[in-house]
């Protein structure tokens, strides 16, 4: 039976857990846990022009990048709500350079899970007023004992048993898949329930938008400079030039490619030598992504392979990335084969 529009999402939620006799609930509350985190998130985030918490706390994170102010809000409350229900063993974020044992005290019952988490993706973006977003990735442990280890997010983004993201823009969306569809929630603020508003997403096949940072084109290798090009005039898919959307937001980026079709694409480029394979990393943002394009029906590959197939060896490890529309990939990757 289709789930009716205006289903609350933990309601969703454990409509599809009674699809799994076997479900214990555990990782229906990891969701849940991940939802009350947003709603904390997306509310810091619509009142931080007013709250005074806007601004780099001058402090740099892992990837050397300035940290926010709402960069260390929301990694709080995501680590916390990670933590609280002790099913989850262990968290790779991209706010903490090395990985997080939750500590609990449960030596009968460690827990079965492992999550990698961007709390707050695109934050250059937030004293300007443009969209942000969460990136979030759930495991199953794969190591035995009582704490898990790194090989624990560092899987195949094959094996991820749930993907999604929130967009905290003009409103705020819950976009996730647990491998049976994708499915947006919008949050109404007024009851504080975030409710099935696109249920079943499907990407179009093909679009006529792609969204690339074109001021790295003199640090492209030459199959990408000449893909884009290519973009611009008429042979191409659409058969006419692209149009070119680049919000700077990994999410905002995709969840357009999502609705409207297109692409999105952060390719290698050669600007800065400590970052030799592009920007964008693997678990907590090309991988998730990647399972929510897939389960939309597009396409998602790091110029050649696809980003689900690839074993990531460190927590931060970056991959270039190309994802949207079936189509508007193949053509992409067309240019990588020549
Ligand atoms: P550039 C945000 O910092 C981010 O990781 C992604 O959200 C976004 O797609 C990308 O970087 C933007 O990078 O170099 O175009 O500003």
């Amino acid at each position: 039976m289709p789930t009716r529009r205006g289903t609350t999402s933990n309601r969703f939620i454990y409509n599809e857990q009674r699809q799994f006799p076997e479900a214990t609930g555990e990782f229906s509350e990891i969701l849940t846990q991940i939802i009350l985190a947003a709603k904390v998130v997306s509310r810091e985030v619509n009142r931080a022009g007013i709250a005074g918490i806007l601004g780099a706390v001058g402090e740099t994170n892992v990837q050397g990048e300035q940290v926010q102010k709402l960069d260390v809000f929301a990694n709080r409350h995501f680590l916390d709500a990670l933590s609280d229900n002790c099913h989850v063993s262990v968290i790779a974020s991209e706010e903490n350079e090395e990985l997080i044992h939750t500590d609990h005290d449960n030596k009968h019952r460690p827990g079965k899970y492992a999550v990698a988490i961007d709390p707050l993706d695109g934050s250059s973006n937030i004293d300007v007023n443009v969209s942000i977003g969460t990136i979030f990735s759930i495991h199953r442990r794969i190591t035995d004992g009582q704490d898990g280890g790194a090989d624990d997010v560092l899987q195949e983004g094959t094996r991820q048993l749930a993907a999604g993201y929130v967009l905290y823009g003009s409103s705020t969306m819950l976009v996730f898949s647990v491998g049976r569809g994708v499915h947006g929630f919008t949050l109404d603020p007024s009851v504080g329930e975030f409710l099935l508003s696109h249920p079943n997403i499907q990407m179009p096949k093909q679009g006529s938008i792609y969204s690339i940072n074109e001021g790295n084109f003199p640090y492209w290798a030459p199959e990408v400079r000449e893909w884009v090009v290519s973009l611009k005039g008429a042979h191409n898919p659409a058969g006419k030039p692209n149009s070119l959307r680049y919000i700077g937001s990994l999410v905002a980026d995709f969840h357009r490619t999502l609705f409207k079709g297109g692409i999105f694409a952060y390719p290698l480029d050669y600007k800065d030598p400590k970052n030799p394979r592009g920007k964008l990393r693997m678990l907590y943002e090309a991988a998730p992504i990647a399972m929510i394009a897939e389960n939309a029906g597009g396409l998602a590959i790091d110029g050649q392979r696809r980003i689900l197939d690839i074993k990531p060896k460190s927590l931060h490890e970056r991959t270039p990335l190309f994802v949207g529309s079936e189509v508007d990939v193949n053509f992409a990757r067309s240019f990588q084969d020549r």
